[in-house]
């Protein structure tokens, strides 16, 4: 009998249901802005966190107990088996996976790759069945002990050399399956101590690295978007993609800003010390804006606690900067969120994920109406409604200097400040939420 056999697919009840494995505010076929909530929020469940976790944490081992544990090639299928049955009863689009999440690391990286394709093979079956489609791929370049020292930037070049045999690897499998993206998450690529690293090598290696991952992708005609995913800190001390800034000065450095872009994470974000609009804001108005991992932070940890999303107020304003940088193209929402070590019955992870899409849902509909109403767009053109001037426009095009501008300052009545409004604009959102 399958793992889930007692649930049933997850389905819309409206806001005043109480069945805990109803959805209040998902409403996949609901046209919202002329698109439906589905192909706005464009839904992913990753395998890592739901299918391979097994609960531990640094002062404990395996809590979960899940039918399809192993290492083996079979347990890869039960996996897989489970994985589909998830989407089935959560009604979701899209997934994401890791090279090694989905199948066992082999002897020699021949064999990593033939038990690749195997489950690869077993994917395409299982989404042409479903519908079901791969958001993104991923490989794993930061479990295995080779990576201790990093990937891309290991100061050893035969580790440098293995990373690209598995990225080309799981390209190739996201290629074959469709992918609509290919991720690159950089968690050992950054340094412990500087005592005992070369940053500037390490750096240019980054960028060769990921030059050659572009042109793959261009010799191996995929047509999705390579992503980068930020993220500050945790496993090692200091990340060289630390936040959207840093990875856009990093693209521009090695001519790569119009060919890669970004995945935003919540709690990479918050772990940077930015809020998660702030990063997408950022990735909009530097056109690099990709994709998103949604998740939350426990605010007074400091960890990375991947954590479902739970409050709808913040995503809803994440989702208004989507909207106004023109939404998903091939992005999406994957949700890159764990349950808690004790959540062990099958039905915390259907849980779990009915919350979360629910808030993502709740959260586009409060985004969707601050949009409609326009009266945030409004306020933000009228302070900065003196640009629309001629001299204004003029400055700006270059064709006035500082002694010019001077010349005009000093003939000038004094300019007076104009309030910021800003809590008045915290009560405008506070009525769409
Ligand atoms: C780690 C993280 C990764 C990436 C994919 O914090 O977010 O799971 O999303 O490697
Ligand atoms: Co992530």
């Amino acid at each position: 009998m399958s793992y889930f056999a007692d649930i049933e697919p997850v389905r819309f009840k409206g806001r005043d249901t109480d069945d805990p494995l109803a959805y209040r505010f998902y409403e996949p076929g609901r046209q919202v802005m002329g698109k439906s909530m589905a192909e706005h929020l464009r839904i992913a469940i990753c395998y890592w966190h739901s299918f391979v976790w097994p609960g531990t944490d640094p002062f404990g081992g395996q809590t979960f107990e899940r039918p399809w544990f192993g290492d083996t090639i079979d347990a890869a299928r039960a996996k897989a088996d489970a994985a589909f049955a998830t989407f089935r009863i959560l009604g979701t689009p899209f997934f994401t996976f890791h090279d090694r999440d989905a199948a066992p690391e082999g002897a020699s990286l021949k064999e990593c790759r033939a038990n690749l394709d195997a489950i690869a093979e077993v994917f395409e079956a299982k989404m042409a069945e479903t519908g079901v489609k791969l958001l993104w791929g991923t490989a794993n370049l930061f479990s295995h002990r080779r990576y201790m020292a990093g990937a891309a930037t290991n100061p050893d070049p035969a580790i440098f050399a293995y990373a690209a045999a598995q990225v080309k690897a799981a390209m190739d499998v996201t290629h074959r399956l469709g992918g609509a993206n290919y991720v690159l998450w950089g968690g050992r690529e950054g340094y412990e101590t500087l005592l005992n690293t070369d940053m500037k090598r390490e750096l240019d290696q980054m960028g060769r690295f990921l030059s050659m991952v572009v042109e793959y992708k261009h010799r191996i005609g995929f047509s999705g978007t390579i992503l980068i995913e930020p993220k500050p800190q945790e496993p090692t001390k200091h990340q060289y993609d630390y936040d959207v800034a840093t990875v856009f000065g990093l693209l521009q450095r090695f001519g790569l800003e119009r060919e890669v872009k970004v995945n935003i994470e919540t709690g990479h974000a918050v772990l940077a010390g930015h809020s998660f609009e702030h990063e997408i804001a950022t990735a909009a108005a530097l056109g690099i804006f990709g994709s998103c991992d949604i998740n939350r932070n426990d605010y007074q940890s400091g960890w990375d606690t991947d954590q479902f999303p739970n409050n709808h107020p913040e995503v809803a304003l994440a989702i208004y900067y989507i909207l106004r940088a023109g939404g998903f193209t091939t992005g999406g929402f994957n949700f890159d969120a764990k349950l808690r070590r004790q959540s062990i019955e099958p039905q915390d992870l259907i849980a779990a994920h009915v919350g979360g899409i629910d808030t993502l849902a709740r959260g586009l509909l409060s985004a969707a109406a601050m949009v409609e109403d326009g009266g945030l767009e409004g306020a933000v053109a009228d302070r900065y409604a003196g640009w629309e001037a001629d001299w204004a426009r003029e400055a700006l095009a270059g064709r006035s200097d500082l002694a010019s501008l001077a010349a005009r300052a000093e003939s000038a009545p004094e300019p007076q400040p104009r309030s910021g409004r800003q809590e008045r604009l915290e009560n405008w959102v506070n009525r769409f939420v």
